[in-house]
């Protein structure tokens, strides 16, 4: 039987992902609007005591100028209200515009509010607010989580706030530009011990230096990718729509891997290493895996890229 899309995303089915990280997102959504974004602000407080968010440049924050303006010049109420909305995903049209942003802009916004914050500019989340039971508990569960989880949580916590996209009907995304694609002079090659196939070195090169031209062509048409805890994104357009607007400035540090024969001429590819996100550089390290699948003529028809439950299964390349 030739492989599907559904398929192909059990491919070395013994590869353990984070689950905690879904787990404590689907308990941090159970809180409620003042208890989340209390909960934010100390895990965010907590994060900085170790790792420190790299600022979001200018090219990301004009899309979210206008909005923060606005806030700006709100009472310590409204600006209350407006978090409380975002957390609520009420439909106003602060939480509809927010809903249009990539989740970039999302971070910067709430990075430039988290600065505002701090230096009083913005509501501040009161000295003595004490968390409920469950939301300290959520908190205790984060704190035992590696930085690349906790970062995991915090970037999904922002990505969901807002109004839901899904009912906004007809909409332009708002994503930061495109980066030119790094010169030849500055590009880097991975090397990964175990696997030689060039489609996946060129994919980690490729993403490496932006050029997200050259990585699309390694796609078959039907090709799909999974982001981590993610449905597939299918067919290179919306997958290339998804590289310029979310992958821009990665570094992906593959270290070793495994490559075998799988059905009807296909190939299965694992691969395991570190991602650095440019907001943390390499302060942090996620652990990683990449599922490849290749189809006869060498194309990727699949990749799943997976945050890793521990660093013992950077090991564990067995199918
Ligand atoms: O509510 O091969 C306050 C793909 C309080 C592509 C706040 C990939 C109130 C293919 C603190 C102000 C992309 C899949 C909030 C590879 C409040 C591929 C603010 C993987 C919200 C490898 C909070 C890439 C703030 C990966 C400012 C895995 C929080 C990338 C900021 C992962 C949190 C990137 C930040 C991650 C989190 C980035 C900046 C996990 C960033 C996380």
């Amino acid at each position: 039987m030739p492989f599907t899309i559904d398929s192909a995303r059990s491919i070395f089915p013994k590869t353990l992902s984070a689950d905690a990280v879904p787990a404590a997102i689907a308990r941090f959504n159970q809180l409620n609007a003042e208890d989340q974004l209390a909960w934010t602000w100390f895990a965010y407080l907590e994060m900085g005591n170790t790792i420190t968010v790299a600022a979001p440049g200018a090219a990301r924050m004009q899309f979210a100028e206008g909005v923060l303006e606005q806030i700006r010049k709100m009472t310590f109420e409204e600006q209350t209200q407006v978090m409380c909305d975002l957390a609520n995903r009420t439909d106003t049209p602060i939480c509809r515009t927010y809903a249009t942003w990539s989740p970039n802009i999302k971070l910067g916004f709430w990075y430039q509010l988290g600065e505002w914050m701090a230096q009083g500019i913005v509501a501040p989340i009161p000295s003595g607010y004490e968390l409920s039971a469950n939301a300290s508990a959520v908190l205790q569960a984060v704190r035992e989580l590696d930085q690349g989880q906790q970062i995991t949580v915090l970037r999904s916590a922002v990505v969901d706030m807002g109004f839901d996209p899904n009912k906004l009907g007809d909409y332009t995304k708002v994503a930061e530009p495109v980066v030119a694609p790094k010169e030849a002079s500055q590009r880097t090659q991975v090397t990964i011990e175990g696997v030689t196939n060039p489609t996946v070195l060129s994919y980690m090169d490729n993403l490496n230096a932006n050029d997200f031209g050259a990585l699309i062509g390694l796609f078959a048409p039907d090709g799909a990718l999974q982001p981590p805890f993610q449905r597939p994104i299918v067919g290179r357009d919306a997958v290339l729509r998804f590289f310029n607007e979310e992958c821009q400035n990665l570094k992906l540090i593959p270290e070793r891997g495994v490559s075998e024969p799988a059905e009807d001429g296909y190939t299965q590819i694992k691969v395991t290493g570190k991602v650095q996100t440019p907001w943390f550089g390499a302060a942090v390290g996620m652990n990683m895996a990449w599922r490849f699948l290749l189809n006869p003529d060498g194309k990727i028809f699949f990749v799943a890229i997976d945050l890793l439950a521990s660093p013992k299964e950077l090991l564990n390349l067995v199918r």
